[in-house]
């Protein structure tokens, strides 16, 4: 596989751009070798920069769940290029947009749109603080909301410690204020909430992780996380940013019947272009500037581009609520795939998956949590990486990623990717 142009644009980029990347995870740091540079996407492809063809399972890391390039989203925003690209006062497709959004997701009453998903986590955090008047929030290990310094924290050296920062940067006097909890484990979080009773703010959680690799709760376990923050006067934060729109069109809340107090939104809402959203309880939300005292601001919030985007992705989704049998279809028959390999080769690699959003784990224990997440060989991962990347199939360069299915995947295409996963595992 030709990838001469690729190496020159990352030694080039090295040089003025940290990494040689604007994301950490596309650096290829915890697979090795360099990073591809894309040129195209097309539906379920992506094209580099030296002419190689891929299947593509990152999508961006989860805006599309239609494919590269729809027409319906390159239509919409070439519309509203027409009329300019951004005036720093409110427009119609605002409105529209966040109307939209509460009529697919029902418990956002209010919403107020950012610019990434960072941006809608931290602001939410904020304003369960303004709104509670408490300090401390609950954030689970192995759960990643942004990079807001109050997110970049780890378990402390016990388990019910206070969090210490896991990143240079990050004050210790930020980091005592927010709770490390373990994912799956209730009586865990009922122990932390019974220690610092009345000054947890609010607990954030990813409803169905996808950056520890895909975990998923037990009901007993999201519903018990429900019921304590109602007890407690606790905001209860899902963070969408991954899962909204992507496992329902009301986003993880549908498929589990729970409603948060706050949800966060970002990825699949942009359409591809930079948005993040947070919304939720009106009471919650009117503590927002202009009307309440919580600031939060942003120059680009709302613009008529990514607004343009957004609105036809989610116009899609509404008006074809099918894609969600369809995406189910394709992920069945991928993972079935995989399985039927696995029993081939006597191996029995763990497959977490929900809806479009899948991992494969190189271990044979359960995943249901951070402790068992990290026993997965990441050496056999790198190697399962770059084995399928030689054979056309692009997946997230990391271990404790989600894979993302997307509408445009076709038969063929998951046909490959099945017979490259029996190639690669043969070999290794
Ligand atoms: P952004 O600031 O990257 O738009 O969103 C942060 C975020 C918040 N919440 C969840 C559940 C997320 O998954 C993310 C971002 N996801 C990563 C993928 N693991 C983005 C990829 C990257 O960092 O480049």
């Amino acid at each position: 596989m030709e990838i001469k142009k690729s190496e020159i644009l990352f030694k080039e980029g090295k040089k003025f751009i940290p990494g040689g990347v604007n994301s950490p995870v596309r650096a290829f740091k915890s697979v090795g070798g360099n990073p591809i540079f894309m040129e195209r996407g097309e539906g379920s492809k992506l094209f580099d920069v030296d002419g190689n063809e891929y299947i593509d399972y990152i999508g961006s890391w989860g805006p599309h769940i239609f494919g590269h390039n729809p027409p319906f989203i390159k239509e919409a925003v070439a519309a509203a290029l027409q009329n300019g690209s951004s005036f720093g006062a409110p427009t119609e497709m605002e409105v529209k947009m966040a109307r939209l959004i509460s009529s697919l997701v029902p418990s956002v009453e209010m919403v107020r749109m950012v610019n990434s998903g960072t941006e809608a986590t931290m602001s939410a955090v904020r304003v369960a603080r303004g709104f509670t008047g408490r300090d401390k929030i609950i954030k689970f290990e192995g759960c990643y909301h942004g990079h807001a310094d109050f997110f970049l924290i780890k378990a402390g050296s016990g388990a019910l410690t206070l969090g210490e920062p896991n990143s240079p940067g990050v004050t210790k006097g930020t980091a005592s204020d927010t709770l490390i909890a373990r994912y799956n484990d209730l009586e865990n979080v009922r122990e932390l909430v019974a220690r610092n009773r009345n000054q947890i703010a609010a607990l954030i959680i990813e409803p169905v992780v996808g950056n520890m690799g895909v975990v998923i709760p037990t009901e007993d376990f999201i519903n018990g996380l429900r019921q304590l923050c109602t007890e407690e006067g606790i905001v209860f934060i899902f963070d969408e940013v991954m899962t909204g729109f992507r496992l329902a069109k009301g986003g993880a809340q549908e498929v589990f019947g729970i409603k948060p107090d706050m949800t966060t939104f970002g990825k699949i809402i942009g359409g591809g272009l930079p948005v993040g959203a947070f919304g939720g309880k009106r009471e919650i939300m009117e503590k927002l500037a202009p009307l309440g005292p919580v600031y939060q601001a942003g120059t680009l919030s709302g613009n008529p581009l990514a607004m343009a985007a957004g609105y036809a992705a989610l116009s899609h989704i509404k008006e074809n609520p099918g894609i969600y049998q369809e995406l189910e279809d394709k992920a069945d028959a991928l993972e079935a795939g995989f399985r039927e390999n696995h029993a081939k080769l006597g191996k029995s690699y763990r497959i977490n998956r929900i809806g479009s959003m899948i991992s494969l784990f190189f271990t044979e224990q359960p995943v249901y949590d951070f402790d068992t997440a990290v026993k997965s060989d990441t050496t056999l991962f790198g190697k399962f990486f770059h084995g399928m990347l030689e054979r056309g199939i692009y997946l997230p360069p990391a271990q404790f990623e989600s894979w993302f299915l997307s509408t445009a995947l076709t038969n063929t295409d998951i046909e490959k990717t099945i017979k490259a996963h029996f190639e690669v595992l043969y070999s290794h």
